[in-house]
């Protein structure tokens, strides 16, 4: 029998002893630092070093000795990932938090001062970055094994300062303090070419075989970063690619004295991994994004390949041994490359290559924005992958082929179908590629997926009507609840149980007590608490003083039109217009709550955080408003910011317009963590609603059956300002320069408002104003609020994302997770 104390972990049965005595050990030994000299952030890297230690034992068991029968593994192929800081995710997932607090205890050091240390690894824009983190999480957490492949940024998404109310970018410096997570893999380095040109040859059989001589050549270093489970034997690898010059330097060139073509290509090959392109919606066309699609998309197939060797498989079984998954198009170049490699490197006969590349891949879309959806000019990609665009057209002439045999007489199919462009310039259509190339192609909530069919990819819906589902997102409540909010995790587990972080319908449990006021009574004071803890945060990062008791509105997420943060803005406005008018006005106190990044080329995006700002200078000081509205713009919104953010929400705004947002997974966080939803019918808002309850959630707005209406017949946000008193009032006081910076500062956005208006905002504001107006009048009565807070939490059980991953399991990748299910 383990000891029940907490100074052990109940499940590893680890000492705060051996913590402490592997933390010191760590101190002395790895970083060479006698513990009296040691920093703040030396104790973060010797607990990490310390974790570590725990985590790799893991995983050296979770994957396997050459002797256990190999099952298939699931290969996770993303452009991005959001982990957060790993270091207390460990702890819980180890079960060895309170040790770890003990062991530091006995050594003065306080663990939430190490915590604070640790740079989170910002490799990723927003939501698909973090829902590949979330699935590695819960990969581990059901026990399977598997791979997430990505791109080791050296320097990932931008910090975001406010300065003058801008928004300012500083580079992220994620690495400069060392990294003590990830372990370099020098003998899984692999090579990558582009451009050069290809060759015939015939091989000893007398057929005609394909080789491609690429003129540049780039290594791929790995960087495994171990991923550990809940309360599991298994982990999941986070396997990153940095990209290295084959050659530190042109010899040649460099003795004949020409220094600058000597380090030139080490500093290109170098660049490829340098940055991530910091927009969540908005395809670039430049030729670096290619590079690095492709890079990351070689280095991981290849890989999988070695695995397959080590194993003793060939190419032939690589269908059997590995599931991948695209997220999204970014990786979806990695059909053609595996097509390469069994036809040109292990000379597999064509058919049987395509049909182990589509038994192979599964594609996952996340947008339907047309500015989003990935293609590439096909002479930049028939420059930079001349074998690899060969191959696209034979995949492409095979299956028009097809198309033409099964449906004769019907050639607007093919054009339509084609994954070249040929409507005026030719461009590769990466969504097309993808789908041809996958046994399986999913949506992200149930709505998007519907839409995926009868949009983006309506023409291969209707070919193939079996190949098309949905995965509704999920999100780990480890982080997101656990972690982020130990005050509703100790009321959670004395409510349902302990074991609700790994089985997250347990929290159904809690129904009952919605009803008990003394369980609310304690809801309210977890909420409050959060709150508390929020407002200090805001205080500290913005000097905006705010009241715990007031309605915490929160809308975090990237700032982009289509979320309409501008309409959140514009009922702000409408309200602080309303108070100026009469001050006697029944309004509820509220603290309105924005966060996110706009990518830095977006001009209208970063209008909206101005005007945001300006908003918040305004009102917050207005001696007429008396501090019943507070505006605040939380700067630099990431993970570790999002962990205090989420848990304090007492309304959560989900208000995109609708079929727009595939499936949003902050609106999932926030209701978790008890929040209110003010939304639209989009993304998984819709299924949000279905799961705590119509009367739970305030609903509004146009539905994506409707915009599709307005948007064919045609629509005049014009006739909204005219017709509506408020609304007009509204965006005069805007134009007529009252938020300071003069008459014209806010001009582009209210133009855009006027003229073209492309996400009906105005359309939906007067709906959202008598939502919002719902809002208030639930909030005055915090009894019924808080029932249905508790509410929201308790029927969010589906969220979960081991739900997600299990479906993705069963339904998709065919493999069996080594934990049973609920
Ligand atoms: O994926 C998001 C969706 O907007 C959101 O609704 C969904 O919940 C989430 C997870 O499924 N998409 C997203 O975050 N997209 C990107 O980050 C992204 C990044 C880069 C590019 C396009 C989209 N790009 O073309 O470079």
């Amino acid at each position: 029998m383990k000891s029940k104390s907490p100074n052990t972990s109940l499940r590893t049965g680890t000492k705060a002893a051996e913590i402490r005595q592997a933390f010191l050990d760590h101190l002395t030994c790895s970083l060479g630092r006698l513990p009296a000299y040691a920093s703040a952030h030396d104790h973060y890297l010797a607990l990490a070093l310390t974790v570590r230690d725990h985590v790799v034992h893991l995983g050296v068991s979770s994957f396997g000795g050459k002797e256990s029968k190999p099952q298939r593994r699931v290969a996770y192929l993303s452009a991005e990932f959001l982990p957060g800081p790993h270091l207390a995710n460990h702890l819980l997932n180890l079960g060895l938090s309170e040790t770890a607090r003990k062991a530091l205890a006995s050594l003065d050091i306080d663990l939430d001062a190490v915590l604070e240390q640790e740079e989170e690894p910002g490799l990723g824009n927003g939501g698909l970055g973090r829902l590949a983190s979330c699935y590695l999480d819960s990969l581990a957490t059901v026990g399977v094994q598997s791979i997430g492949y990505g791109i080791r940024y050296e320097f990932g998404i931008f910090d975001q300062q406010i300065r003058d109310g801008w928004q300012v970018e500083i580079t992220d410096k994620w690495l400069h303090g060392g990294n003590p997570w990830e372990i370099h893999r020098p003998g899984a380095a692999r090579d990558v070419g582009f451009g050069g040109h290809t060759e015939s040859w015939t091989d000893d059989f007398g057929r005609h075989r394909v080789r491609w001589l690429p003129a540049i050549t780039v290594r791929g270093e790995a960087y495994d970063t171990p991923i550990s489970g809940y309360n599991s034997d298994h982990i999941a690898l986070m396997r990153l690619w940095k990209s290295e010059a084959t050659e530190s330097f042109d010899f040649e060139a460099f003795n004949h004295g020409n220094y600058d073509r000597a380090v030139e290509q080490k500093v290109d090959s170098e660049n490829l991994s340098k940055v991530l392109y910091p927009n969540d919606s908005f395809r670039h066309g430049k030729e670096l994004r290619l590079k690095q699609q492709f890079f990351f998309s070689s280095c991981s197939l290849q890989d999988m390949l070695r695995i397959l060797e080590m194993q003793g498989a060939g190419p032939e079984n690589f269908h059997e041994h590995w599931a991948v998954q695209l997220n999204d198009t970014h990786p979806a170049v990695a059909v053609a490359e595996l097509m390469r490699l069994l036809i040109d490197v292990h000379l597999l006969a064509w058919d049987q290559a395509w049909e182990i590349t589509r038994a192979t891949f599964s594609y996952t879309n996340h947008t339907l924005l047309p500015e989003a959806l990935e293609k590439w000019p096909i002479d930049l990609f028939g420059e930079l992958l001349p074998r690899h665009l060969e191959i696209i057209l034979e995949i492409n002439a095979r299956f028009l082929d097809e198309v033409r045999a099964a449906f004769p007489g019907e050639d607007w199919r093919i054009a339509r179908l084609s994954i070249i462009d040929e409507n005026g310039p030719r461009y590769v259509r990466m969504a097309h590629l993808a789908c041809v190339g996958s046994h399986t192609v999913n949506g992200v909530a149930e709505l998007h997926s519907e839409l995926v069919k009868q949009t983006v990819l309506a023409d291969f819906a209707e070919i193939w009507p079996e190949k098309f589902t949905n995965v509704t997102n999920g999100v780990t409540p480890r982080r997101f609840v656990a972690l982020a909010n130990p005050g509703l995790s100790t009321l959670l587990s004395k409510a349902a149980g302990k074991t609700w972080p790994g089985k997250l319908s347990k929290l159904s449990k809690l129904e009952a007590l919605a009803d008990d006021a003394e369980f609310r009574a304690k809801w309210r004071q977890v909420k409050l608490a959060n709150k508390s803890r929020l407002a200090e945060l805001i205080t500290e990062r913005t000097g905006i003083l705010t009241d715990p008791t007031s309605l915490f509105d929160v809308q975090v997420k990237r700032i982009h039109e289509y979320k309409r943060q501008h309409l959140n803005l514009l009922h702000i406005l409408s309200l602080y217009l309303k108070i100026k008018r009469d001050p006697t006005a029944d309004i509820p106190a509220r603290t309105f709550i924005f966060g996110g990044k706009a990518a830095p080329g977006y001009f209208l995006a970063k209008q909206i955080i101005r005007i945001s700002t300006a908003a918040g200078e305004l009102i917050n000081d207005d001696p007429d408003i008396a501090g019943r509205l507070k505006v605040v713009f939380f700067p630099d919104f990431n993970v570790r910011n999002a962990q205090y953010v989420y848990p304090a929400a007492d309304l959560s705004e989900q208000i995109s317009m609708a079929g727009m947002e595939a499936s949003g997974t902050g609106n999932m966080k926030m209701s978790l963590n008890g929040a209110l939803t003010i939304g639209t019918l989009d993304g998984a808002n819709v299924e949000i609603r279905e799961a705590v309850g119509e009367e739970n959630f305030f609903l509004f707005g146009l539905t994506a059956d409707e915009v599709s209406e307005v948007e064919v017949c045609g629509h005049h946000p014009r006739q909204h300002y005219e017709s509506d008193t408020e609304l007009r009032e509204t965006i005069d006081f805007i134009a007529s320069g009252a938020l300071g910076g003069g008459s014209g500062l806010f001009q582009p956005l209210i133009a855009n408002l006027l003229e073209h208006d492309p996400y009906l905002v105005l359309a939906d504001f007067r709906a959202y104003g008598e939502a919002q107006q719902r809002v208030s009048e639930l909030w005055t009565n915090p009894e019924d609020w808080a029932r249905a807070s508790i509410l929201n939490t308790a029927r969010m059980g589906k969220f979960s994302s081991d739900r997600s991953i299990r479906e993705y399991c069963q339904r998709i990748w065919k493999v069996k997770p080594g934990k049973p299910s609920e």
